[in-house]
């Protein structure tokens, strides 16, 4: 059985998988240091919610900020599981980063695709992928799960369940089903916990990021072309996403309208 057949099928039953040593000590390391530049010229400031994080610094968007993390997100060992749990029609939903510094508190248990209007549990709409920049501890604030609980509908919003802490090294990736019951952790250490957050939905449905708006067209006409399916230039069952019966990527390389 491939890697990536055994991790789909452990995102089935137990709702998670971990691929581990997915990205080098020297990939790593870049992406950090890229991470800390894009942090201090966005001057990245924590949310004023818990959810958030109000010690936690966000940066959303990141595929605008170079190749570097727009190969992330089309890594074809991580990719194969996310087609494998939503289908290939599938569609990056967000990329941003999540540095969670000392002091933080728990976040609240949630599920990714909690606000979506569907009663669980349901077929995945949504896929996620956690990539460890660091080591994720139970102590410096690793995401926490609730094995299994993607079977079980929604949860209550930051309510009180027995959680298992995610502990990985950095270059490993956590992928989980959007319908697993999950939080950020606290962090009582005196280190950052970084992760990057790349998530996927089916191809049916809104990214959570606007990627057509947020990366300029000049932009995404550099990406390799399956990472312009992947934000939105591609047509779902040959129907949903078209432009007068054209694919978006056709139009990519004409003039802005
Ligand atoms: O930072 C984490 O470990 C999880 C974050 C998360 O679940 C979220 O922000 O939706």
């Amino acid at each position: 059985m491939s890697a990536s057949t055994s991790a789909a099928e452990q995102i089935d039953e137990q709702g998670y998988a971990v691929l581990p040593a997915v990205l080098t000590p020297d990939r790593v390391g870049g992406l950090l240091e890229d991470l800390a530049r894009i942090e201090a010229q966005e001057s990245i400031v924590p949310a004023s919610n818990g959810f958030e994080g109000r010690s936690t610094l966000r940066a959303y968007n990141l595929l605008r900020h170079g190749p570097q993390w727009q190969d992330l997100t089309i890594q074809p060992d991580v990719l194969a599981v996310v087609e494998a749990v939503l289908d290939p029609g599938c569609l990056i939903s967000s990329v941003s980063s999540i540095r969670i510094l000392p002091g933080e508190t728990a976040q609240p248990i949630h599920a990714d695709d909690q606000l979506l209007p569907l009663d669980g549990p349901h077929p995945p709409v949504v896929c996620n992928t956690m990539w460890a920049l660091t080591e994720f501890t139970p102590e410096n604030g690793a995401t926490r799960l609730v094995p299994g609980s993607h079977q079980r509908g929604k949860p209550v919003y930051g309510g009180d369940y027995d959680t298992v802490a995610a502990e990985l090294r950095p270059g490993d990736v956590l992928i989980w089903n959007g319908s697993l019951w999950h939080g950020g952790g606290a962090n009582v250490t005196d280190a950052d916990r970084v992760g990057i957050a790349a998530n996927y939905c089916a191809g049916w449905i809104r990214q959570q990021e606007n990627q057509q708006l947020g990366l300029p067209r000049s932009v995404v006409a550099t990406f390799p072309p399956r990472l312009q399916e992947l934000v939105g230039y591609s047509v779902y069952g040959g129907l949903i996403g078209h432009i007068e019966r054209r694919s978006p990527a056709d139009l990519l390389d004409g003039p802005e309208t």
